[in-house]
């Protein structure tokens, strides 16, 4: 079986991007979803999945992998309300089993999901993409969440929900007191809670890299780079305790060589996302087309080594630029239609020159 191409969407009513759209990019057999109004540490109801898998029936679109199944604040700080939570989350893997989920990606990330500076950034060819922006990030993380909320033009994003960062002076004094370590102990109870269930459901919990992957306003952050990636695995060391591989997310620190880290965890790495990031030597970011010259994150050798090692999950292109008509209000940030299609036809385009020189010489 050969890798498997998905396509994140956002759901009916939700994404301007219709499964119509979608239907017409080649390759691409999974939708990647989730129920987007649903808040973290909420049940996902039998007939609320049921909803979906009718919509994505009429294009014979399989839905094996949701992003996210976000995990409650509680459960990451520790709280004696922890357990309920963990209950509600086992039960809803048991209601995605249903439908044939093979995949949950989620985050251990507090308080903030991804994090960039300037979601609109002229790349220089007109279009424009995401940026982080180093010197920006320092002591007010009220002021970045207020321009993130502001610039998604009513649209939902999975950890960027405004009931929660309306509490953003609440959220910070309830992890204040959370170490790094004691983090790594709150995922490992998270995980030994719930991976009995996942062997139970055949469904594998892949965790998405930190985004950017180092610490952000005192915040701790985990799963950063190929030693924490090595500490995860091993803490939990179960099949079902799988990584969801972001080459974006881990690149945007250029010390992390994403295809070696792929090659040496292959069997661990349930789902991959494909971003090409374009570093500035003052720390600065921005994302970049899928083509590899367009960045530094080596999408050739990234998609070489998934070959190699004959990678059969899911894979997807992560965010895109922002292109011809995609603007401020009309797009969801990184998600457009555009370049996200044109990094499938890139992938694809690599991949079937892979498959061919293996096949024929
Ligand atoms: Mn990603």
């Amino acid at each position: 079986m050969p890798m498997q191409m998905g396509w994140r969407w956002y759901g009916e009513g939700n994404d301007k991007i219709s499964l119509s759209d979608i239907k017409q990019i080649p390759g691409v057999t999974s939708i990647v979803w989730a129920l987007h109004d649903k808040m973290p540490g909420e049940v996902w109801e039998i007939d609320e999945i049921a909803e979906v898998q009718k919509q994505l029936d009429v294009y014979g679109f399989n839905m094996d992998v949701v992003e996210s199944v976000n995990v409650h604040d509680d459960i990451k700080i520790g709280l004696p309300t922890r357990d309920r939570y963990i209950e509600n989350y086992k039960q809803t893997i048991k209601n995605l089993s249903k439908f044939g989920v093979k995949v949950i990606c989620y985050n251990f990330m507090p308080i903030f999901d991804w994090t960039r500076t300037d979601l609109f950034h002229p790349v220089g060819d007109g279009s424009t993409a995401l940026y982080y922006e180093k010197s920006r990030i320092k002591e007010n993380p009220k002021e970045m969440a207020e321009y993130i909320l502001s610039n998604l033009g009513g649209m939902t994003f999975p950890g960027w929900e405004p009931e929660r960062l309306a509490r953003l002076d609440e959220l910070f004094a309830a992890y204040a007191h959370v170490t790094k370590e004691q983090l790594w102990g709150n995922l490992k109870y998270f995980l030994e809670a719930i991976i009995p269930t996942c062997r139970e459901c055949d469904i594998k919990m892949a965790i998405h890299m930190d985004d950017p992957p180092w610490d952000i306003f005192g915040l701790p952050r985990l799963l950063t780079n190929a030693e924490n990636i090595e500490r995860f695995l091993a803490m939990v060391d179960d099949e079902y305790n799988c990584l969801t591989l972001c080459s974006g997310s881990l690149n945007a620190d250029a010390n992390n060589d994403v295809a070696v880290i792929i090659r040496k965890y292959c069997n661990r790495i349930a789902f991959a996302h494909i971003r090409n990031v374009k570093h500035f030597e003052n720390g600065d970011f921005q994302e970049a087309s899928h083509r590899d010259c367009d960045g530094d994150t080596r999408i050739l050798d990234i998609l070489k080594a998934y070959h190699d090692c004959g990678y059969e999950g899911y894979i997807r292109p992560d965010h895109g630029r922002h292109l011809w008509d995609e603007k401020p209000g009309n797009v969801r940030p990184g998600y457009g239609l555009y370049d996200r299609a044109l990094g499938v036809m890139y992938m694809l385009g690599v991949w079937d020159m892979l498959d061919k020189l293996e096949n024929n010489g």
